[in-house]
């Protein structure tokens, strides 16, 4: 049943409680509302601490059924996944968007159905921004103008940079690529070396890196759009028997700050981490709660994220973290 959230919630609550009848575990007072999230997939550790987030929020003793989708990174994936929620009347749709094209026509679907859509993380590209109830992510290009201007204070004029982008028409990869790019205008000394994407993988930054240092490319900065790429990129940095990081052969500057990111960064492996928040279950909750309360949310919602440099960082700035 399609409650429109602009019914007092006391209403809602009742009307909940009656159209689920015994179908709902919660007790008779309290609905079950049922949402459907199309995650991207599980390519990084920022994804996997991302995918936790909203497992752990959209649980059963808080009043949720949670109907999970992983798309493998495929945005095909993602369309079929969310046309079938919208088929099976879930509450709200939640929808990480692996690229921001090609959206509108779905989503159009869960507008005619009256069905929420709540977009995380990556944004989408659409004119009519009535397609999506909110959006809750990162500033991506602040990101990487934060890193660029780091490595303008503290790598010097003499960079040979290899660019690894994230998955292409991803928000991330956008605004990252954009820092960079507007970095290089500004920088005319350093030079992009080779401009690839890893796809946000592991196994893909340690295959480029591989090959660009088995060619003999001359290479003093790997600017890594994801933790994960950096690993990869690390591995074939000390494969090739030099040194990443801190006063080493090749800096890396990296994005998502996650645990194992800011491990890698604690061991100077890592010049420059810049974060990249993925706890967005419990803002996702409250704007499904605001919802159902009546209220309004903001349409665009930034987290506010931080940056980490390495000579910088301690092991109780570690400890403190929740991802
Ligand atoms: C950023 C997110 C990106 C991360 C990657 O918000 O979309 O996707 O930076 C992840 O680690 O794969």
């Amino acid at each position: 049943m399609k409650i429109k959230a602009a019914l007092p919630l006391a209403l809602c609550l009742a009307l909940c409680a009656c159209a689920l009848g015994s179908a709902s575990a919660a007790s008779p007072s309290e609905p079950v509302l049922i949402v459907g999230f199309s995650q991207v997939g599980a390519e990084s550790d920022w994804r996997a601490a991302n995918t936790k987030s909203m497992q752990d929020t959209f649980t059963e003793d808080n009043g949720y059924k949670l109907i999970f989708h992983d798309a493998q990174q495929k945005q095909e994936n993602q369309i079929n996944v969310v046309r079938g929620f919208v088929q099976q009347e879930v509450d709200y749709i939640v929808l990480a968007p692996v690229t921001e094209s090609g959206w509108a026509t779905v989503l159009q679907e869960a507008e005619d159905a009256d069905i929420p859509v709540i977009l995380v993380d990556r944004m989408i590209d659409v004119l009519d921004y009535s397609l999506f109830t909110c959006w809750v992510g990162s500033d991506f290009r602040k990101e990487s103008d934060i890193a660029v201007e780091w490595m303008r204070e503290n790598l010097g004029t003499d960079l040979k940079i290899v660019h690894l982008q994230g998955t292409i028409g991803s928000s991330a990869q956008i605004g990252r690529t954009e820092g960079l790019e507007a970095g290089l205008l500004e920088n005319p000394s350093w030079k992009l070396v080779s401009q690839q994407t890893g796809e946000f993988t592991e196994a893909k930054g340690q295959e480029i890196v591989e090959a660009l240092l088995e060619s003999g490319e001359d290479i003093n900065v790997v600017f890594a759009e994801n933790d994960n790429m950096a690993f990869g990129a690390i591995a074939a940095i000390e494969a090739a028997g030099k040194t990443a990081g801190v006063g080493g052969d090749i800096a890396v500057i990296s994005f998502d700050a996650t645990s194992a990111g800011l491990q890698l960064t604690l061991e100077r492996k890592i010049n420059f981490n810049v974060e990249c928040n993925p706890l967005h279950g419990p803002r996702v909750d409250a704007i499904i709660k605001n919802l159902e309360g009546g209220m309004k949310p903001e349409k665009l919602t930034y987290v506010s994220e931080q940056a980490f440099d390495a000579t910088t960082l301690t092991q109780a700035m570690l400890d403190d973290r929740l991802y």
